[in-house]
């Protein structure tokens, strides 16, 4: 994925094992591609290795066949046999340039971050592009404070590459979020605890695009 495309990207989703049960993932990840997801995330903080390096492999299958890229958190190890289009690594896992070794060139490279300077940081050691927030308090990551939604047009300021807002992101928050300078957003519980997830995010996709 090169830096264009990921720079067309408005709408990243999360498929989280917190919230969905493997069994379910292809048939949830299907119904965020229909509602026009560009970007997907595998999260499964409780699963083992083999267990997420599998259940990467099948889904590959099927975000490679309608060329929406799939990024896989806190597994470099993983994104490079799948071979996935990226990685997403946390403030405390390894630092970007080691996170890009073993993922391969192929890989794109995210950062959390969750104030500007970590943003700045993240952008100085060579991310591909951020996660910023939580913007609201979320269930999804409880043990951070939010940022509010002042610090948005601060990031956007600061940093070059694409900033992806996170965190207690919902279809009745999003206009308020993209008023405050957001561009890209990441969804993860609005989408997953939809019913109908594919409108869900061709609602939230209309809203991110129609702000450009
Ligand atoms: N990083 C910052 S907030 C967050 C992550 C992974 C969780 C976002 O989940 P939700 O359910 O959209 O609030
Ligand atoms: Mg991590």
């Amino acid at each position: 994925m090169t830096a264009d495309d990921l720079s067309r990207c408005r709408l990243y989703g999360i498929l989280d094992l917190a919230y969905v049960d493997a069994g379910s993932a292809r048939k949830v990840i299907d119904e965020m591609m229909d509602g026009g997801v560009d970007l997907i995330q595998l999260r499964a903080k409780a699963q083992p290795a083999a267990q997420i390096a599998a259940l990467a492999a099948e889904l590959h299958s099927a975000t490679r066949e309608r060329a929406v890229p799939l990024i896989i958190n806190d597994h470099p190890e993983i994104a490079r046999i799948v071979p996935a289009e990226g990685v997403h690594v946390g403030q405390d896992d390894v630092p970007i340039a080691e996170a890009r070794e073993s993922a391969g060139a192929h890989c794109v490279v995210g950062k959390s971050t969750h104030s500007v300077d970590q943003a700045i940081r993240a952008f100085d050691e060579g991310a591909d592009y951020i996660g910023f927030g939580p913007i609201f308090a979320t269930p999804t990551k409880p043990d951070y404070p939010p940022i509010g939604l002042d610090e948005i047009r601060k990031v956007h300021d600061a940093v070059r590459i694409p900033i992806f807002c996170i965190g207690g992101i919902k279809l009745e928050n999003l206009s308020g979020v993209l008023a405050a300078g957001g561009r890209r957003v990441v969804i993860v519980s609005g989408l997953l605890q939809a019913k109908d997830i594919a409108s869900y995010a061709r609602s939230a996709k209309k809203l991110l695009t129609s702000a450009l």
